[in-house]
């Protein structure tokens, strides 16, 4: 493998390395395209980790398993983890910059969520690892001298932690963070379609003062790629997923060689039910953001909304003026509000869709197509923010996760009825439920079947809460201890008095 420098790697000039034991590496299979999906123009060339670069990668971890990172007191790794959110934004710009460039999503979204964020992923872990308590529990034994036990944790080992395309700082420092936190080392397989954030985090890293081989990214894709080459290598202790349910479930069977553990972040297909007593405007306001924000490219969205018939009419009349009013643009753009999907790739999946439903019959409120864009923009994978009525429950359009800017909507009689419909699905992450009744607010939370129901809101997040999906939409929680628990293993200490 050659080694080549931070600069020409970070900054996109030239193929993007791997980032193994705190240097940028070339080498591998070959190099593959990174595309910008504004416009279609190269972004750069990507450097595909093969057998030798994972290995390398997870055999830079392993060694620093043995170091001083995971020794380190609490309170220590905490003060370098703060180090590296400053790093992050003390470099907003450049982390900015990649991301948008990656992704296309606006500027004005990056930099509200997605880069803020990932600095608040280490500052919240760090904090938290630092105040953990452990469990104590004094015991009585038969002669009398009682024993006490108490909970010590140690770090898991080497986590494999593997990243989808539509969150990609925010959601691989969700992962990353608190496996540090908890002294692991991380091998991170970034998307194939977004590499650049991940990469410039070793930057930050090393700057930070994080030891070599604490924090590695390969890069490559899925199946007989950097992905399976990771996930099925025999050095990996546990294996942190964000992603699609099929990819879950390849990952889940790799992960069963060797017992390892896993956690699963997967697909929804996420229902919002709008109640007459909603506040008409915040519901609206709401429910626009959580089926188009990043052009419908987040797992939490929303893509089949059931509305109380008695305002029905006036709801979807209002949402089609809502999609209206989205800009699409270049991310730059202050008027922007609106970015591409991810790639051509993908915004023929999501066109699929649109044909389909138009096929089986539905009422097209709005879009459904692709939208007339400058020149300049032609090679771009823009879609028309989209809305549909009328088709029935079997449909694929109301079945299937699009991870599109686009949702089914109907009406509802009863709260029951609306109950039903919204858990009808093989999915489970997430649900909006708009109403100002307090009582019905807490019996429909009660009775959905997700992992985070949000009440008049969405998207709100507390960085201490369970995070995770019922059913088809993963296994297990992490946020706050619940992160902790799944990046140690917790020993339990018995001593005799
Ligand atoms: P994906 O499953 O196609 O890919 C995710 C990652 O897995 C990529 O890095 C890919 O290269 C890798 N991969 C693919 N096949 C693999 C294999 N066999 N072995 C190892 N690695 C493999 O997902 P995506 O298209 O990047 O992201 C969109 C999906 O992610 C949607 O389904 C969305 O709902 C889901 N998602 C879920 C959450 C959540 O928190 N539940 C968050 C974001 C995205
Ligand atoms: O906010 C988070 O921590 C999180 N995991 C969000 C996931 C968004 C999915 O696209």
């Amino acid at each position: 493998m050659e080694t080549v420098t931070t600069q020409r790697t970070a900054a996109g000039d030239g193929a993007l390395g791997h980032f193994v034991g705190g240097a940028y590496l070339s080498g591998g299979n070959r190099t593959f395209e990174n595309r910008n999906p504004v416009d279609g123009s190269l972004v750069g060339h990507v450097t595909e980790a093969g057998g030798a670069e994972v290995d390398a990668a997870v055999a830079a971890a392993r060694a620093a398993l043995g170091g001083p990172w995971r020794r380190l007191a609490a309170a220590d790794r905490a003060r370098v983890l703060h180090r590296v959110a400053d790093g992050i934004e003390a470099r907003f710009d450049a982390f900015l910059a990649a991301e948008v460039r990656d992704t296309g999503k606006p500027n004005s979204l990056a930099a509200l969520i997605d880069i803020p964020r990932g600095a608040a992923n280490f500052r919240v872990f760090a904090d938290l690892i630092k105040n953990a308590g452990d469990e104590v529990f004094a015991m009585a034994t038969p002669d009398g001298t009682g024993a006490i036990n108490y909970g010590v944790r140690v770090p898991k080992g080497v986590i494999a932690v593997i990243c989808p395309w539509n969150l990609p700082l925010l959601l691989m420092t969700w992962k990353v963070a608190p496996a540090l936190a908890c002294g692991n080392a991380v091998v991170v397989k970034p998307s194939e379609e977004t590499p650049t954030t991940a990469t410039l985090l070793g930057e930050v890293m090393n700057a930070a003062g994080v030891p070599p081989g604490v924090y590695n990214v390969i890069h490559g894709f899925g199946p007989d790629s950097a992905g399976e080459l990771l996930t099925r290598h025999a050095g990996i202790d546990a294996i942190t997923f964000t992603g699609e349910t099929r990819t879950g479930e390849a990952i889940m069977k790799a992960a069963a060689v060797g017992v390892r553990d896993v956690s699963m972040e997967l697909g929804g297909k996420n229902p919002a039910i709008v109640f007459a007593d909603a506040n008409l405007d915040h519901a609206l306001e709401g429910t626009t953001r959580s089926t188009f924000a990043n052009c419908g490219q987040v797992c939490l969205g929303t893509e089949r909304v059931y509305v109380e018939r008695a305002v029905f009419a006036e709801f979807v009349a209002r949402l089609k003026t809502a999609a209206e009013r989205l800009r699409p643009g270049r991310p730059e753009a202050a008027e922007t509000t609106l970015g591409p999907l991810i790639s051509q790739q993908h915004r023929d999946k999501v066109l699929g869709y649109y044909q389909r439903a138009r096929a089986e019959g539905a009422e097209v409120i709005t879009g459904g197509g692709i939208p007339d864009m400058p020149a300049a923009l032609a090679g771009g994978s823009w879609i028309q923010p989209t809305i549909w009525t009328g088709l029935p429950e079997d449909s694929a359009i109301v079945r299937d996760e699009i991870f599109g800017p686009c949702c089914h909507v109907r009406p509802f009689d009863d709260e029951d009825e609306a109950i039903a419909l919204a858990n009808d699905t093989l999915y489970g992450l997430c649900c909006s439920v708009w109403t100002q009744n307090l009582a019905r607010a807490h019996r429909v939370a009660a009775r959905m079947d997700v992992g985070l129901c949000w009440v008049n809101s969405w998207f709100l997040r507390d960085l201490r809460t369970p995070f995770g999906g019922a059913k088809r939409s993963g296994i297990g929680r992490e946020g706050g201890m619940h992160s902790l628990a799944f990046y140690t293993e917790l020993r339990n200490v018995c001593i005799k008095l």
